[in-house]
């Protein structure tokens, strides 16, 4: 029995250290088994599923061993030249969440002199709308993932001077609440994954100050569970995704020791599958590629060893933005 009715249970059968080479050998596996079912059933997300899959074995200390020739390739075949954005696979539309996916794993591989930058540009100057929002694609979504989106790819790109930072930072805190936390638009409900969004948004444009460190980081402690693990809002289960998104928020907020790191690593730890390497949302589960990333993020930010260092707000290997001297915000308390 859970000792929570929203918890899991670890038992003595999970695995309690980190099996660093299974998850190594499943991601560099993942890519070379191109006929299965899970991969052909992830091509509407494939761009982001890459960089998962490169920024963990990039974590993971064994880049070399993918082929950055055919990642490479790949990404430029799904850059769209009449939006100027990049799609998430050959063929498909263009979208601001692959656009900075695509940025990821080009700056990653080193390689972003390889496409029209003006171009990928363009495309995120052409989704501000005059509030200052941004849409994701054409059909005109708003979502505070978008503004966090555009303003790490304009980051990257060493072009945040594109867009109207003022009238975007104004949006975003209009989407904040009462609680402290943020949601997907004015008045929508506080949720972990869209306060990682603001808080990276913030920190990006220099605005960490305008938030309530004390307010939001309770907020955010209050997600870990008797099992160790984080929910994203209360009253729902926990998964290891959030070990991303919360303890990422709480490392830009400054109080990552707010939670209670042993638990959340028992929990992270117990979430790898032995046989297959790789993650999974929750203990006994299917492993992913996003759940793989950011289990070995969340990982990370707790120091565990063997695993290179993260960045908290671009959710990249930190060397990636020390090559490029990119800094960000973090607050302090
Ligand atoms: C560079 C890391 C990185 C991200 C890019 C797309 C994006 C920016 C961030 C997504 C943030 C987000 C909204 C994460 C939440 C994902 C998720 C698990 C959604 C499911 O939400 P619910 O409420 O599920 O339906 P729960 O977990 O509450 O049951």
């Amino acid at each position: 029995m859970a000792s929570h009715p929203k918890d899991v249970v670890i038992t003595d059968e999970h695995p309690k250290t980190l099996l660093l080479q299974k998850h190594a050998d499943y991601i560099i596996g993942y890519s070379k088994k191109k006929e299965d079912y899970e991969y052909t059933m992830t091509e509407h997300f494939r761009m982001s599923g890459i960089y998962w899959g490169i920024s963990a074995v990039d974590l993971l200390d064994q880049l070399g061993k993918m082929d950055s020739t055919e990642i490479v390739t790949f990404v430029k075949k799904c850059h769209d030249p009449t939006t100027g954005g990049f799609a998430p696979s050959i063929g498909h539309d263009a979208h601001l969440l692959y656009t900075l996916s695509a940025i990821q794993i080009l700056s990653i591989l080193d390689a972003m002199e390889e496409v029209d930058v003006e171009a990928v540009v363009e495309f995120i100057v052409g989704l501000q709308n005059e509030d200052g929002s941004f849409c994701g694609d054409m059909w005109g979504e708003v979502d505070t993932r978008f503004s966090f989106c555009a303003v790490a790819s304009l980051a990257l790109l060493r072009r945040l001077d594109a867009v109207n930072i003022d009238k975007a930072i104004e949006f975003v805190m209009k989407c904040q609440n009462v609680d402290g936390g943020f949601g997907t638009r004015p008045g929508s409900e506080s949720h972990a994954g869209q306060i990682y969004c603001c808080l990276g948004f913030l920190s990006i444009t220099g605005q960490l100050h305008r938030v309530n460190g004390d307010l939001l980081g309770w907020w955010l402690c209050e997600r870990q569970l008797p099992s160790g693990g984080l929910n994203g809002r209360p009253e729902k289960l926990p998964d290891v995704c959030y070990s991303w998104w919360v303890l990422a928020s709480l490392t830009m907020l400054g109080r990552l020791h707010w939670i209670n790191a042993n638990k959340m690593r028992v929990f992270i730890m117990a979430t790898q599958d032995p046989e297959t390497g790789g993650f999974t949302d929750r203990p006994g589960d299917m492993v992913d590629l996003y759940h793989t990333l950011f289990g070995l993020a969340g990982l990370s930010l707790l120091g565990e060893s063997g695993l290179k260092q993260i960045n908290p707000v671009f959710c990249m290997p930190q060397y990636v933005l020390d090559r490029l001297s990119l800094s960000v915000q973090i607050m302090s308390i």
